[in-house]
């Protein structure tokens, strides 16, 4: 291959040697698939360049040199990363004595291995290819090191071409505390907008992932700064604990089932583990794994073990005590694993990074050593801490009878639900229709409302379901006791179609699933609460487009002897709008509980009248939220929450 230098020269003159030509071909090719490189060139693939020149500074971390990274947003477009770790080394690279070892990292690929071969290095971004990606997909990156009390200074631009050479420019400013001259590396680049289509970096992608590596990498101050805002935003991130740290954070909004937190560490040949965990009284479970400071989502090889290793150790620890006889069953993993929160953090030398996003750990290795740390540690832990481990037990062995008293309870409604209109749910008044696509089922808060409601309805596609006060939050509740609630018995077997896995939108015995609740708190409360159990328990309903919020009107007035409704006050401005002339009053409805059959007739009960909002899956995630934030029991996880959120936090107004 032909490759042009012609007039390529370097500031001191001299024309590009056959090592530059390498280089400049290296970069170039990352400039020509820089998908290969960063994974994409949308905002991925431009926040990949700031993982990539943080992960340097956090292996300088790891490697015991590094103790602060500041991360800046440069109100010019601009990213800095600066640290306090050795420097990179500057004197000439013992491959290539020609140029500086600084100049080497910042423009020759290190497809996967890191340069320098020593030491401990095991992070790395997911592509794992060095700063020099970074330099060649830049407009201009600007290199200062701190080494030998000496200041040194580099400049690159259009892609990674030298503009200025590496030259020392001055003393190292002084460390205030300790008097001794700085030492670290500086990286400030500007992420070129003629190869990425996305160079504006967003703040919060940032700071919740050097959140993370602070977690991760105990000890380790990261500070972020944006420039690019006024007054600037500044957050700085340190943990003393670590992962145990992580732990808390995570389960800070929760009821925790006791302070707390397990934690341990095991090292064998370039690869180790670190674990820790906390349950707390919820129901679901949060396991995240990193490698390498990587987020491991699809999980792998160390989660694996962990999971073995866990059901393992607690039976052993229950059998041993006695808790659980001899003649008794295994807790199940997932009893065991209930309210459970814990990380699992590994680093080892050569990750293999498996599966659809290649975010699942391949390493065979891991698993028996996580497998072999927490079989040991785990159960020192429990031995250790006997209250806590009969805790974390009692609740498994719970969860462990919800489970079977759950699957009797789901065998019932399924038998009840095959046999056609039997188990029907003695307050449902049900429609004629048996065509599912013209039937409608209405779920009316309360009696008297249900009995309107009932007088208004068109009794061959309209079925009305009263519900009686508020039902159980399912938030909260554990499946069996959810099956025992009454509300909640017929809701399933008026639906129809089963619950949770079992759940099959193809059986559901109407296509309108109304909810019909006042515009009071109470209303929005209950709302609140029936969104939270279709969204836990039948979310193919919800993502099918079957539920609805019916909006029952404001206003009415009279045309005439016409009585007009309308919706709210803007369709009442709109009304006025048209009638300029319009002198009757209007009448404030007072919401569904106090209108009368014809109101309801004319209005929410009329398809082709009525107002129905349809409720996707967004708007009822964001029920669930509220929910387990605000309904829960735990008085002093909700003033947690207000008080970390400090603005008005209201049941949700669909
Ligand atoms: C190679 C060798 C040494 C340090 C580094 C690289 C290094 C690289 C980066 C990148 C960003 N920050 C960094 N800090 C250090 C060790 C050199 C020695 O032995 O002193």
């Amino acid at each position: 291959m032909a490759i042009k230098v012609d007039g390529v020269t370097t500031p001191q003159g001299s024309s590009y040697s056959e090592s530059d030509i390498t280089i400049l071909e290296g970069l170039e090719a990352v400039r020509k698939r820089p998908g290969m490189y960063i994974g994409s060139t949308g905002p991925t693939g431009l926040h990949h360049l700031v993982w990539e020149v943080v992960d340097n500074s956090v292996d300088e971390a790891m490697a015991g040199y590094c103790s602060r990274i500041d991360v800046t947003l440069l109100a010019d477009g601009g990213c800095r990363v600066k640290d306090d770790g050795r420097g990179i080394p500057v004197g000439p690279h013992p491959k290539n004595p020609k140029m500086s070892t600084a100049e080497i990292v910042l423009t020759t690929l290190h497809a996967g291995g890191k340069f320098g071969g020593k030491g401990y290095q095991v992070s790395g971004g997911l592509h794992g290819v060095g700063i020099s990606v970074v330099n060649a997909l830049s407009t201009r990156l600007i290199l200062e090191i701190d080494r030998d009390g000496q200041r040194w200074e580099a400049e690159f631009e259009k892609g990674g071409k030298v503009k200025r050479k590496i030259a020392p420019t001055g003393p190292s400013p002084l460390n205030r505390a300790t008097g001794e001259p700085r030492t670290g590396t500086t990286v400030t680049f500007w992420p070129d907008g003629s190869i990425l289509d996305e160079t504006d970096f967003r703040a919060q992608t940032i700071t919740e992932r050097m959140q993370i590596m602070a977690f991760l990498n105990k000890g380790l101050e990261i500070r972020f700064t944006d420039e690019r805002v006024t007054p600037e935003l500044k957050t700085t991130f340190k943990y003393a604990g670590g992962i145990v740290d992580f732990v808390k954070h995570l389960n800070a909004a929760k009821e925790s089932l006791f302070r707390k937190v397990a934690g341990f560490e095991e090292a064998e040949e370039g690869q180790e583990v670190e674990i820790a965990m906390q349950w707390n009284t919820g129901f679901h479970e949060s396991i995240f794994s990193f490698a390498n400071g990587i987020s491991t989502i699809e999980g792998g090889m160390h989660e694996e073990g962990f999971r073995t290793a866990l059901t393992n150790t607690v039976n052993r620890y229950a059998r041993a005590r006695n808790i659980l006889k001899e003649k008794e069953d295994n807790l199940q993993g997932e009893d065991i694993r209930e309210g459970l929160t814990a990380i699992i953090s590994v680093r080892l030398r050569d990750p293999q990074f498996e599966g659809q996003t290649k975010a699942k750990l391949g390493n065979q290795s891991m698993r028996s050593l996580v497998v072999k740390a927490t079989n040991k540690k785990l159960s020192e832990w429990l031995e250790e801490n006997p209250k806590e481990a009969n805790q974390i037990v009692a609740k498994a062995t719970q969860a462990a009878r919800a489970r079977m008293a759950a699957q009797g309870a789901r065998d019932l409604t399924r038998r009840k639900s095959s046999l056609d209109g039997a188990g029907l749910p003695g307050k449902l008044s049900d429609c004629s229709s048996r065509d599912p696509r013209e039937s409608e089922l209405f779920i009316v808060e309360g009696n008297s409302a249900g009995g309107s409601a009932k007088d208004a309805r068109d009794p061959r596609t309209q079925a009305i379901l009263p519900i009686r006060g508020k039902i159980l939050n399912v938030e909260r509740a554990r499946i069996d006791k959810m099956l025992k609630n009454t509300e909640i018995q017929a809701l399933i077997s008026a639906i129809g179609a089963g619950l949770a896995d079992d759940f099959d939108v193809d059986k559901i015995r109407y296509h309108k699933v109304i909810l019909l609740a006042d515009a009071d708190v109470d209303g929005s409360h209950i709302r609140t609460l029936l969104l939270t159990f279709f969204f836990r328990q039948m979310k193919p309903l919800v993502e099918g487009g079957f539920v609805y919020v019916a909006q029952p009107p404001l206003y009415s007035t009279l045309v005439g002897k016409e009585k007009i409704y309308l919706k709210d006050d803007l369709a009442k401005a709109a009304f006025l709008a048209e009638h300029p002339d319009h002198k009757h009053d209007f009448n404030r409805l007072k919401g569904l509980g106090e209108m009368d059959f014809a109101e309801l007739r004319d209005t929410t009960m009329s398809p082709s009248l009525r107002s129905l909002l349809q409720i996707n899956v967004e708007q009822a995630a964001l029920a669930d939220e509220v929910c387990s934030i605000l309904m829960g029991d735990d008085v002093e996880l909700r003033r947690h929450f207000i008080q970390t959120n400090a603005k008005d936090v209201r049941f949700l107004d669909i």
